[in-house]
């Protein structure tokens, strides 16, 4: 049995419309695996009780490669390594398919679920949802939660990997910019003012300059065991403020192992499920949640463990959604 608690969200127009993404891309991250993770969460049935039980009304569009570029091509001649990037046309191509599925549902005024895929798709989500509430509420602007262990800030030519999984913020935010993105306009650019990171655990120094640089807001694993999780959401929602559409960006990898075992880069100590659960439930208190992304679930790591993370995923959305079990 799933109850579906009421409120009343100030940025929807149509709030009981709930538009699932399944963004099944893996082009952005250094093995193959999570452009499976939409499916799996999808037949796990994560949905199937929100549709029966609930005044939900879900749609699902299923995004992948298109054949243009394959989905997991190591650098070749269609898309060569550019500016230390791997695979930037196709990991372009593929946020771009995000960016604009989740505007023409933002746009009116639904709430959008995108399930990943690798996080480089989280430049598509973001940049989606910034660009539709800059229309639909005469310029402002999104604000951003990154709930993750790692800063995905990294510009090309710095980051170690090349990865652009570890790059989505810098794109979304414009801190990085390449003729190969040029789909990214100043209407989708999200403000790193309005951002704020919970997790972090393991950054990298360029990334590390970049966050003291521009005075992200940032909690990292230690401050939620030195204040608490209810403390740093109090902070977080405090610099944010009341009246603010907000977009989540939620990477399974935030969790602890223990919890989300069936990730690329798990890295331990990290949030507790517990402690994963009361970041969505607070978020969905404030009314103001308007998107989430689930990413980086990878069914083909610590396969005989993926039931735990698939249920943590459940666990985290359902809360952001208002659902819980009964
Ligand atoms: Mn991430």
């Amino acid at each position: 049995m799933a109850k579906q608690i009421l409120t009343t969200p100030k940025f929807l127009e149509n709030p009981s419309q709930l538009a699932v993404v399944a963004a099944k891309y893996s082009c952005g991250a250094p093995r193959s695996g999570a452009e499976y993770g939409p499916d799996v969460l999808i037949n796990s049935g994560i949905f199937s009780d929100i549709q029966s039980e609930t005044d939900y009304k879900l749609t699902i569009d299923h995004l992948a490669q298109n054949g243009t570029f394959s989905n997991k091509v190591e650098a070749n001649d269609a898309d060569p390594d550019t500016n230390n990037m791997k695979l930037p046309r196709t990991v372009s191509l593929a946020s771009k398919q995000v960016s604009e599925c989740v505007y023409a549902h933002a746009r009116q005024g639904k709430f959008v679920m995108t399930l990943g895929g690798d996080h480089s798709i989280g430049m598509g989500t973001v940049t989606g949802v910034a660009r539709a509430i800059r229309e639909r509420f005469g310029g402002s602007e999104l604000s951003v939660l990154w709930i993750d262990a790692h800063a995905d800030i990294n510009t090309p030519e710095p980051s170690p990997s090349g990865r652009i999984h570890g790059m989505p913020v810098a794109f979304a935010s414009g801190l990085a910019r390449h003729g190969i993105f040029d789909w990214i306009t100043a209407s989708h650019l999200i403000n790193l003012k309005r951002f704020v990171y919970i997790g972090l655990r393991d950054v990298d120094e360029a990334e590390e300059r970049v966050i003291a640089e521009k005075g992200i807001k940032a909690f990292s694993m230690e401050d939620v065991r030195q204040h608490g999780i209810e403390k740093v959401m109090d902070l977080a929602l405090e610099y944010l403020g009341d009246e603010t559409p907000i977009h989540v960006s939620y990477d399974i990898d935030s969790l602890d192992p223990e919890w989300a075992p069936s990730t690329g880069f798990p890295v331990s100590p990290g949030l507790s499920l517990e402690e994963g659960i009361h970041v969505s439930r607070r978020l969905q208190a404030t009314q103001n949640l308007v998107a989430m992304d689930l990413v980086e679930v990878n069914p083909l790591i610590e396969s005989e463990r993926l039931e735990t993370t698939v249920e943590s995923a459940r666990s985290v959305i359902h809360a952001a959604l208002g659902v819980e079990r009964i």
